[in-house]
């Protein structure tokens, strides 16, 4: 197999895996009639959407690889000799450019870093059907080759092979290179997800860091809650069609507890694990005489910040394990993670975790 169709095989993977998980992710946040995401099993998200980004840095390694294996054939001319070639090389072009985009501003959006003005999700959604589009028409406009490429067996495998790059380098020691050099990236950022990675990843930028143990990025401060957050006057209202409830902390602390294991799973990458306990939403709907299993909103108290509302779906509402948490490992939760009460449920992104509670709507 050529160096060229094996780092293509590679890609293929990567970027499909990648592009399943980044729909996955973006459904259950935008969520069309069609679409219902369970809320079992607990940890799934953390599974899909860690998945995404390894599968995204593992990407980079091995498309520069590729780029650089096939780069004097970027620079061939005449530049177009067909329609065909033409319609070959647009597609290399805008397959390059928004595989490169994808992988950039992803990377970027992991280190939580937005050097951009447009708001990521969207454009990194609309540029991922360009990207996998034009991985389709390259895969089929080369499907010839790839069938040559695949079937090829040369005496003396280190032999160049057509379509191959020149080079002093031999064909497995590249790619030997380039996969330890994938292999690195990985292991140095999956510690952000998976736990026995993290004593040797050294990049992992989340992991138990921040406060009780649990990462933080929005503190209360930045949220401008605090003085809200911890006023005596504070109520969680629960509003149905038939009026609204008001709940001081007290008679949260009063009513059943319910514990739970459940991990964050951030959108970029990292997640943790944690013991939560609080009032379960099935049992808070029940006492304002709601039915578990109806849509309902949530508002924080925070203003404006984009992640300052969330909905819980049917599928959500009737989980015990959904909870309004008023602790976190035993403890009060910290005002950093959502104090007076914050959502926490299973198999749900980091961002529909809202924090700061103030409001929940029966729909
Ligand atoms: N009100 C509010 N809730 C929020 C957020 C926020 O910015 N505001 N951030 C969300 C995100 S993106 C994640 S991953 C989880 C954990 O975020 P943290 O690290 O800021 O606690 O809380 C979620 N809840
Ligand atoms: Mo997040």
């Amino acid at each position: 197999m050529t160096v060229t169709s094996r780092l293509g095989l590679a890609l293929a993977v990567t970027f499909t895996v990648c592009f399943v998980t980044g729909l996955i992710s973006h459904l259950i946040q935008h969520p069309p009639s069609w679409f219902a995401w369970p809320s079992r099993p607990a940890g799934l998200y953390r599974v899909t959407q860690g998945l995404h980004v390894i599968s995204g840095i593992a990407s980079i390694p091995l498309l520069l690889a590729k780029l650089w294996n096939v780069y004097p054939k970027l620079f061939e001319r005449p530049v177009v000799r067909s329609l065909a070639h033409a319609l070959e090389r647009g597609s290399i072009l805008v397959l390059v450019a928004s595989g490169v985009f994808e992988l950039i501003t992803g990377l970027f959006n992991v280190a939580q870093n937005y050097p951009w003005n447009f708001y990521f999700p969207q454009v990194h959604y609309a540029l991922a059907w360009v990207a996998i589009g034009s991985v389709v028409v390259h895969i089929a406009v080369k499907l010839p080759l790839i069938a040559e490429g695949l079937s090829r067996r040369k005496p003396g495998g280190d032999a160049q092979d057509a379509g191959d790059r020149p080079r002093s380098l031999s064909r497995r020691a590249f790619l030997g290179a380039t996969a330890a050099v994938s292999g690195v990236a990985v292991v140095a950022t999956a510690g952000a997800t998976v736990p026995w990675l993290r004593p040797v990843s050294l990049l992992s930028w989340r992991g138990s860091d921040g406060k009780q143990g649990v990462p933080v990025n929005r503190t209360a401060s930045g949220a401008a809650v605090i003085g809200e957050a911890t006023s005596p006057d504070w109520r969680l209202e629960v509003a149905t069609r038939s009026g609204v409830t008001r709940f001081s902390l007290d008679d949260l602390r009063r009513m059943p507890q319910t514990t739970a294991e459940l991990p964050i799973a951030c959108v970029e990458g990292w997640s943790q694990q944690a013991t939560w306990s609080g009032v379960a939403l099935p049992d808070l709907l029940r006492a304002v005489g709601a039915e578990p299993g109806s849509v309902v909103a949530v508002t924080s108290l925070e203003k404006n910040g984009i992640y300052a509302a969330s909905e819980l779906p049917a599928t959500h509402t009737t989980d015990p394990l959904t909870l309004l948490a008023l602790r976190l490992d035993g403890q009060v939760l910290d005002l950093d993670h959502g104090y007076p009460c914050r959502l926490i449920a299973p198999n749900r992104p980091g961002v529909l975790q809202t924090k700061w509670v103030s409001r929940l709507e029966v729909r």
